[in-house]
């Protein structure tokens, strides 16, 4: 490259910084950097014409040359700086909150908890301070577990009293259903744990009925109890210390009358006392009675077909159906509703998410 007049560096230089200046963004000021001194930029082109000079020329070029480039660097710096506090202006203008806006209530405050899902968590809390623990299973059994190993003979009426959902059969011959009851869980809690048992089970139960007071999908909690030493007296003080827990208040009365379940015996049904003052029903007072679940010692055969010795081990159940016992504690008019997820509803009578069920201070609240 020849040397150039000095002239033409001060029109260049003069070019240049204009361009700097004149460019609108970053993207922009990086362009007119690589065009001046990027590998092929014009200035760098003119400095790598210094090696071709003669010692005189490279004297003059030399320091006009590097001067140029300094002060190129140095002007894009400068742009570079103006452009990013602009950006940033900018920036600021449109992320500008409006910090007298109310806030928008979080899900934690406008969802809500379902009644039945409230009870079940109210009932497992109780059980749970009890020392049982917790267990579920699927919906989905077998015709052995909802039936056989419960100690419903095959072809006997109690089968058919259940209104069961069947599958159509698979090619084993074996039956699929919807469970009938929760009590299949307590079969496989019996196969897989070591007595003492104490489990309670809760969980969607199923039986083909459907009128004012009957939905196909209902609601169970059972329960289960097996050592060698329980008896019916263990199991009436189990329960009446869950009623009083359940319906929070100091005194219960419980009036259990002889019944008939395939898996229990003896078995019973249990009434609490109460008087219903409107949709509402107060507890431990009045002169109704409220039936509110079934129980009795487990069957020997129930214990056999949990692998367990029925000579050794004894204990008992219960079940209740808790869609009806959530309307009754928590003055809900109509079982229907329960499961049309009317949003309107569940805002009315559903539960606020961090109002847990504890032991202090009664369940509910
Ligand atoms: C009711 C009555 C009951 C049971 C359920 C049970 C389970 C096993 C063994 C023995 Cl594995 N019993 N469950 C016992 C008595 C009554 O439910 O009216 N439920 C709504």
């Amino acid at each position: 490259m020849n040397t150039m007049a000095m002239t033409d560096i001060a029109a260049l230089e003069q070019d240049l910084t204009a361009r700097i200046m004149a460019a609108a963004d970053e993207a922009g000021l990086e362009a007119e950097r690589v065009a001046a001194l990027g590998k092929k930029g014009a200035v760098s082109d003119l400095l790598k014409g210094l090696g071709a000079m003669t010692p005189e020329e490279r004297q003059v070029m030399g320091p006009a040359l590097n001067g140029l480039r300094d002060r190129v660097t140095q002007a894009i710096a400068a742009r570079r700086a103006v452009l990013k506090e602009a950006e940033l202006a900018t920036r600021l203008e449109a992320e500008r909150v409006d910090v007298t806006l109310p806030l928008r209530p979080s899900p934690l405050e406008t969802g809500r908890i379902h009644p039945v899902s409230q009870v079940i968590d109210e009932i497992t809390a109780i059980f749970a301070d009890m020392g049982f623990k917790v267990a579920e299973g699927p919906d989905i059994e077998t015709d052995y577990y909802n039936f056989t190993a419960l100690n419903f003979p095959v072809g006997h009426p109690a089968r058919e009293m259940h209104d069961t959902f069947f599958f159509n059969p698979r090619p084993d011959g074996e039956r699929m259903l919807l469970r009938t009851h929760t009590s299949p869980v307590q079969i496989r809690t019996m196969e897989t744990d070591k007595p003492p048992i104490r489990v309670v089970i809760p969980g969607r139960t199923y039986r083909m009925d459907s009128d004012q007071t009957h939905t196909p999908m209902f609601h169970q909690v059972e329960g289960l109890v097996i050592d060698e030493e329980s008896t019916v007296g263990t199991m009436r003080w189990v329960l009446e210390e869950f009623c009083k827990a359940f319906f929070e208040v100091d005194r219960v009365q419980m009036r259990f009358r002889p019944s008939f379940f395939p898996f229990t015996e003896p078995s019973m049904e249990v009434d609490i006392r109460c008087r219903r003052v409107g949709n509402e029903v107060r507890f431990g007072e009045g002169d109704d009675w409220l039936e509110i679940l079934g129980c009795g010692m487990v069957h020997p055969n129930v214990i056999r077909s949990g692998g367990l010795d029925p000579d050794r081990y004894q204990g008992f159940a219960w079940g209740m159906g808790i869609d009806r016992i959530a309307m009754l504690k928590y003055g809900m008019p109509d079982l229907r509703a329960f499961f049309d997820a009317d949003v309107r509803w569940l805002n009315h009578y559903g539960f606020r998410p961090l109002d847990l069920p504890t032991l202090v201070g009664g369940v509910s609240s």
